[in-house]
């Protein structure tokens, strides 16, 4: 997915389609883990990857960060992680920057947690933000994780007004910098318990966890592993369902832009034909829409 030259490209891209049928079904927890540039995601990360691998637990991790920059093949901040476990073939590390892949990261995303899950007992991916067209990870994963400072209550206005998908987990970080963690926790799980659009029998658990000391991290694979439960197979495949639908709309929107989409009859109307069938295949569905979309605008 890397490579530009457009032959390679296609070659790439039925590989993918390949390999996204031919997954066993459930296969490895697809976990994502999301909150606000410094919040601790990767730190977390790697806590929650080194008790895995204490467990026995092989673990591959997707990180996108829009704000880093490259160096040496890795993003700034992941140098040091990545260096610690060169040498464990239990975990692989893929780390990407929005900005170099403008328009294709939702699918080097997608791609590469894909190939993940081929290999791996699981999958983590890392982005910043949830419901933001580039970086949005609900639609690839079956758990969420909103990774939360102390004092950063604000994020739930905008879950609440809807603007935001509503997280399967909260995890509250730095728990080790105070009282300050224990009051955003109560105040989240409160402003939880008000009120909550088309709410389901899940209730999102707020927990404290310090990545820096290691606190709370067989509570938050807990609870990962207790969502993964509640799903319980039809829901499994419904979200995975719909998350590929949102992927290939969304990357087709990247793509062609609202005036492609126009094109074949407009975003409405391109939602309702991805659900209307079976999606063996999100990559499918983004290689034969797009060749319609493509052959619309040259009639144009
Ligand atoms: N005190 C404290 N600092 C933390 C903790 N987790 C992460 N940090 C620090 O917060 C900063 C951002 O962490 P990072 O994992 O890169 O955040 P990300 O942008 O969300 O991936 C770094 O300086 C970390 O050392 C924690 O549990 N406690
Ligand atoms: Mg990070």
């Amino acid at each position: 997915m890397d490579d530009a030259r457009p032959e390679r490209r296609a070659a790439a891209l039925e590989l993918l389609e390949a390999l996204e049928r031919g997954l066993p079904f459930p296969g490895p927890p697809r976990v994502g883990l999301t909150g606000a540039p410094g919040a601790g995601k990767s730190t977390l990360l790697d806590a929650l990857v080194r008790t895995l691998r204490e467990r026995g637990e092989s673990v591959g991790v997707v990180a996108v960060d829009p704000s880093s920059r490259r160096s040496g093949g890795a993003l700034l901040g992941d140098r040091i992680r990545l260096r610690s476990r060169a040498s464990d073939e239990g975990v692989f590390f893929r780390s990407m920057a929005a900005r170099e892949r403008l328009g294709g990261l939702a699918e080097a995303t997608r791609a590469s947690m894909l190939v993940l899950c081929a290999v791996f007992d699981r999958v983590f991916v890392e982005t910043v933000g949830v419901g933001q067209s580039e970086s949005d990870v609900s639609s690839l994963t079956d758990t969420t994780v909103y990774v939360a400072q102390p004092g950063a209550g604000d994020m739930l206005q905008f879950m609440k007004a809807g603007v935001l998908e509503l997280p399967d987990v909260f995890a509250v970080n730095k728990s080790d910098l105070g009282a300050m963690a224990a009051r955003t926790a109560s105040e989240l799980a409160a402003g939880l318990g008000l009120s909550q659009p088309g709410q389901t029998d899940w209730t999102p658990p707020v927990l404290q966890v310090s990545a820096r000391d290691a606190r709370g991290i067989d509570a938050l694979l807990d609870a990962l592993d207790a969502h993964r439960d509640h799903l319980e197979a039809s829901a499994l495949a419904e979200r995975r369902a719909a998350g590929a639908r949102d992927w290939a709309l969304e990357t087709l929107c990247l793509r062609y832009g609202s005036f492609g989409l126009a094109a074949i009859g407009g975003r409405a109307a391109l939602a309702e034909r991805l659900a209307a069938e079976p999606l063996p295949s999100a990559f499918a569905a983004v290689r034969s829409l797009g060749t319609e979309i493509e052959e619309a605008l040259r009639k144009a």
